[in-house]
């Protein structure tokens, strides 16, 4: 099935100038770009993205490193798009990533680990709307 995900290449990807090695990665491995643009998100709006994580005890790092400075929302389309997606990015902790994947290649540490990836079907839908409208997003060849 065509799944469509949500990828966010974080604020340390663009800051160390990784946006087009990565961009260039995930288009080798087949995904479609079918949205794209850039951001500031404040405080509270990376705070609403992971709102999910805010008992966690590193939900304040987290927030003051994804509003700390401009990062890429991505939608990407394939055949089982979400599943691979977290596939080609690897574990959250790049030390425990498989040798290949972006997080092993390009990641510092667990938490700035350079690109974000939806992990079901449900969230990806959310995610995508959270920065996409959908004139934004109409479907073409
Ligand atoms: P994921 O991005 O692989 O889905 P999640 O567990 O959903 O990982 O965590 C969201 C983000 O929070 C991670 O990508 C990472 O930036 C950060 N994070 C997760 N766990 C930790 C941790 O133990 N320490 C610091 N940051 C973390
Ligand atoms: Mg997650």
């Amino acid at each position: 099935m065509v799944q469509r995900t949500l990828a966010i290449l974080k604020p340390d990807c663009v800051r160390k100038n990784f946006t087009g090695k990565v961009i260039d990665q995930i288009v080798n491995a087949g995904f479609k770009i079918v949205g794209m643009k850039m951001v500031t998100m404040d405080a509270k709006t990376a705070g609403e993205f992971y709102a999910v994580h805010k008992e966690r005890p590193f939900y304040k790092s987290l927030v003051e490193f994804m509003s700390s400075g401009r990062c890429i929302p991505l939608v990407l389309e394939k055949e089982r798009a979400i599943e691979d997606f977290r596939e080609l990015i690897g574990a959250t902790d790049p030390a425990e990533a498989e040798s290949g994947t972006v997080r092993k290649l390009y990641a510092e540490s667990k938490q700035d680990n350079i690109v974000h990836g939806s992990d079901s079907q449900e969230n990806a839908v959310t995610e995508i709307h959270f920065f996409f409208s959908e004139r934004e997003l109409i479907p073409n060849s």
